[in-house]
C-alpha cells in the first residue's frame, strides 16, 4: 500500500496502537529539545523520574526565551540547566548561540528521525523532513526517560505545491495564505505534508518557515520531503552524513488535498491579533508603523536576515519606526558580521539584539502606547508584545524592511524589484558555544538558585466535585492569555505558586484571588480553548490554583494533554449549554470516577437552574487513568511502585 511521509515515518516508529485516525498511538522519540522556559520544568520533572542519564538518541537544552537578567532569576535558571544537562546526559546550548529551532534545524535535525520539543514552534524542523511535534515539558520529560510520545494519529492533509514564487512573495506569505484560508483552528488534529513540483523551488529555511508557523494552524505537525534541496542544506552545515532523501509515495493518499500555486501567491499580513486575519499587503497601504521587528524562530535565517540587508542598504529606517533585529542563531549572526550585511543593517540604524526570542515573547522592546509593530514573527496575540493596545502584524522580512525605510505600509510589488543575494556554498560552522555532556557526570553538581520550586503534585481525582464557573471567555483563547509571558512573568516560570498570581492576569486580574478563595474552580472556555504555546504553565498554575476541569465546546491539542497531565478535567460542553451558564455558577459533578472508569460522559447539575448537562470528553484509556491517579507524574509512580 502507497504512504504517505508522515505514515511512514510514524510506521517507523510506532510502538502501540493502530494508526486509524483519531486513534492513540504511541510512538518512540530519537530526540528532544528544551529551551529554558519550558526547560527548568521540564528537567524538574525529569529528576523526579529518577532516570540517571537520558535515554534518546540527541537531546539538547537550548537557552533562548529567557536572556534579560534584570535579577538573579533567569540566570539561576541558565546555570540549573547547564549543570543538570551535564548530569544527565544532554547537550546544552548556551545563552547567546541562539533560537531552539533555528540551531535545531542548522546543528541537529536528521530527516526521518522523530523530534519532542517543549515548545509549539518544534514542527520548524519538519523543513527537514523530520517528524517533529511540540508538547508540554512533562511529555518531553517521559521522552527523556525513554518513555514513548503519545498521540491521536493525525490525519495527514497534501499541500500540492506547483509553480514558483515570483516578486516580492515569500514562504511567510504561503503559510499566510494558508491560515487565511483555514484559520487557527483549521489544523487540530493533522499533519500537513508538502509535495509536488514546487517543493524543490524552496530552501530549507524556506520549508522552515513554513512548517514553523503550521503551529498557527494548531496542526500537530507540517513536514516537507527530505530532498536534493536538504542535501545541500545539511552539506552546507557540514553535515551531509545526516542526509537520506525521503519522500511520500507517488500514489500516496491524504485525507484532503489543499493546493497552492506558489506563482499566485502574493505578499501578505495578518493583522492584529490573530495570525489568521490575513490580507495582502497592498490592503494596509499608507497605515503608519511606529515598530519593525525582524527575527524570530519564522524569520531569521541567514536569507532573511540578507535580504533585509540589502533592502536596507544606503537608505535609512524612518524617523517614525524603531527598527530591531534578533538573529536567529550565532552562525546567521557571525555570518551576516563578516559578509558585511550587519553593517549595512547598523549603517541604516537598526537596533541589533542577541540571537534570541526577545521580542517575539515580549523579553524588551514593547511597542509604544497604541502603537503598530511590523514583525517578521508567527504570533500577535493581544498583549504578548508587553503593550496591552498596540496592534501586531506579522509579515515576511522583505515586506518589514520596505515598511522600515517608509514607516508605512507599501507594496513595494510595482514600485521595483526585490534584490538578489548569494548564499555561500558552505556555512560557517562552529559548534563551541553548544557543551555536550560529560561521559562520566558523577562530579557535576546540579546547582538551584532560591527561585526553583519544585511542583506540588495532586491527590487522586475526587469522586464528587462541587466547584464554581470562576471565569468564562469565549473561543481561540490563547495560552498567552492564561498565562502571560513577558519580561515581568517569564522568570518566575520555575516558581509556580509566584507565577500562578499571573493567571489571565490580562483578562481578569482578580482571578488568582478568587480562584484560591472559592477553590475548587471552574474555566469555561468555548471552541479551540488552549491555541498557541506549548507552555505546561498554562496548566500547572491553574493546577496550583485548585482548577479541578476546564469546560470548554474544543481544546487545542498540546494544552488539552497538559491539562490531563496536571490532573484537571478537560470537559466538552455543547454550546447551547456553553451559552447558558454563567460566570459564578456552581456545578455540581457526581460519580466522576465512575464515569471515567467506564468512559461515560460526566453530568453536571448547575445550583442557579437546578439543569443538569452532560459534560462529554475524548479521553483515551491511559488519559483517564491520569486524570484518575491526579495526574502523570502520580500515574507514572504508581505504576513504578
Ligand atoms: C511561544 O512562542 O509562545 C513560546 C514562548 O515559545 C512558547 C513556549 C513557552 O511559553 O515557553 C511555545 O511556543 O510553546
Ligand atoms: Fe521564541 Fe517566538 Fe519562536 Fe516562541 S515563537 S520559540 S518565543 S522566537
Amino acid at each position: 500500500m502507497a504512504h504517505t511521509l508522515t505514515e511512514k515515518i510514524i510506521a517507523e516508529h510506532l510502538v502501540s496502537g493502530e494508526m486509524n485516525p483519531g486513534e492513540e498511538i504511541a510512538i518512540r522519540i530519537d530526540q528532544t529539545l528544551t529551551q529554558d522556559a519550558t526547560g527548568t520544568m521540564a528537567y524538574l520533572q525529569f529528576e523526579a523520574l529518577e532516570i540517571p542519564r537520558v535515554k534518546t538518541e540527541l537531546s539538547v537544552s537550548y537557552v533562548d526565551h529567557n536572556t534579560l537578567q534584570t535579577g538573579f532569576e533567569n540566570a539561576d535558571d541558565h546555570r540549573y540547566l547547564q549543570t543538570v544537562a551535564a548530569k544527565h546526559g544532554v547537550y546544552f546550548s548556551r545563552p547567546g548561540n541562539g533560537i531552539c529551532h533555528q540551531v535545531h534545524l542548522e546543528r541537529f535535525g536528521i530527516p526521518g528521525k522523530t523530534l519532542l520539543g517543549s515548545d509549539s514552534h518544534t514542527p520548524t524542523a519538519g523543513g527537514l523532513g523530520m517528524l517533529a511535534i511540540g508538547a508540554g515539558g512533562l511529555d518531553v520529560a517521559a521522552a527523556m526517560a525513554g518513555e514513548p510520545f503519545y498521540l491521536n494519529m493525525p490525519e495527514v492533509v497534501g499541500v500540492l505545491l506547483t509553480g514558483e514564487l515570483t516578486g516580492w512573495a515569500t514562504a511567510k506569505d504561503v503559510i499566510l495564505e494558508l491560515l487565511r484560508r483555514l484559520t487557527v483552528k483549521g489544523g487540530v488534529g493533522k499533519v500537513f505534508e508538502y509535495f509536488g513540483p514546487g517543493v524543490e523551488t524552496l530552501s530549507v529555511p524556506e520549508r522552515a518557515t513554513i512548517t514553523n508557523m503550521g503551529a498557527e494552524l494548531g496542526a500537530t505537525s507540517s513536514v516537507f520531503p527530505s530532498d536534493q534541496v536538504t542535501h545541500q542544506f545539511l552539506l552546507a552545515q557540514q553535515r551531509e552524513e545526516a542526509f537520506s532523501p525521503l519522500a511520500a509515495d507517488a500514489d500516496a493518499e491524504y485525507s484532503e488535498v489543499i493546493e497552492l500555486d506558489l506563482s499566485q501567491i502574493e505578499p501578505m499580513v495578518a493583522r492584529p491579533h490573530m495570525p489568521d486575519r490575513v490580507v495582502p499587503v497592498r490592503q494596509l497601504e499608507g497605515l503608519e508603523v511606529d515598530q519593525v521587528c525582524i527575527g524570530s524562530c519564522t524569520n531569521s535565517s541567514l536569507k532573511d536576515l540578507m535580504m533585509a540587508a540589502a533592502i536596507m542598504k544606503d537608505r535609512t529606517v524612518s524617523e517614525r519606526t524603531s527598527l530591531v533585529i534578533s538573529p536567529g542563531s550565532r552562525q546567521v549572526e557571525e555570518m551576516i558580521a563578516r559578509n558585511g550585511a550587519l553593517a549595512d543593517l547598523l549603517a541604516a540604524g537598526a537596533r541589533v539584539l542577541e540571537p534570541a526570542c526577545g521580542p517575539c515573547i515580549g523579553m524588551g522592546q514593547a511597542p509604544p502606547s497604541g502603537g503598530v509593530s511590523v514583525r517578521t514573527f508567527n504570533r500577535n496575540f493581544l498583549g504578548r508584545s508587553g503593550t496591552a493596545d498596540a496592534g501586531i502584524y506579522l509579515t515576511s522580512p522583505e515586506i518589514a524592511a520596505v515598511v522600515a525605510i517608509h514607516g508605512r505600509f507599501v507594496d513595494p510589488t510595482r514600485m521595483f524589484e526585490p534584490p538578489i543575494v548569494s548564499l555561500p556554498e558552505i556555512f560557517e560552522v562552529d559548534d563551541s558555544m553548544i557543551i555536550p555532556p560529560p561521559d562520566d557526570p558523577s562530579d557535576v553538581e546540579v546547582k538551584r538558585g532560591p527561585n526553583i520550586q519544585f511542583v506540588e503534585l495532586r491527590e487522586d481525582l475526587p469522586d464528587q466535585i462541587e466547584a464554581t464557573v470562576l471565569l468564562k471567555v469565549g473561543d481561540n483563547i490563547t495560552t498567552d492569555d492564561i498565562m502571560p509571558a513577558g519580561a515581568k512573568i517569564l522568570p518566575l516560570r520555575s516558581n509556580i505558586p509566584a507565577i500562578s498570581q499571573y493567571v489571565f492576569s490580562g483578562i481578569d486580574p482578580d482571578f488568582p484571588d478568587r480562584a484560591l478563595t472559592q477553590a475548587p474552580g471552574v474555566i469555561l472556555g468555548g471552541e479551540n480553548y488552549g491555541q498557541g504555546s506549548s507552555r505546561e504553565h498554562a496548566a500547572l498554575a491553574p493546577m496550583h490554583l485548585g482548577i479541578a476541569a476546564v469546560v470548554a465546546e474544543s481544546f487545542a491539542r498540546i494544552h488539552k494533554a497538559n491539562l490531563v497531565n496536571f490532573g484537571i478535567l478537560p470537559l466538552e460542553i455543547a454550546a447551547e449549554d456553553y451559552e447558558a451558564l454563567e460566570q459564578g455558577d456552581r456545578l455540581r459533578m457526581d460519580d466522576v470516577r465512575k464515569a471515567l472508569r467506564e468512559n461515560t460522559p460526566v453530568t453536571a447539575t448547575v445550583n442557579r437552574t437546578g439543569q443538569e448537562i452532560t459534560l462529554s470528553y475524548d479521553l483515551s484509556d491511559r488519559e483517564r487513568q491520569i486524570l484518575l491517579a491526579g495526574g502523570r507524574l502520580n500515574y507514572i509512580r504508581q505504576r513504578q511502585s
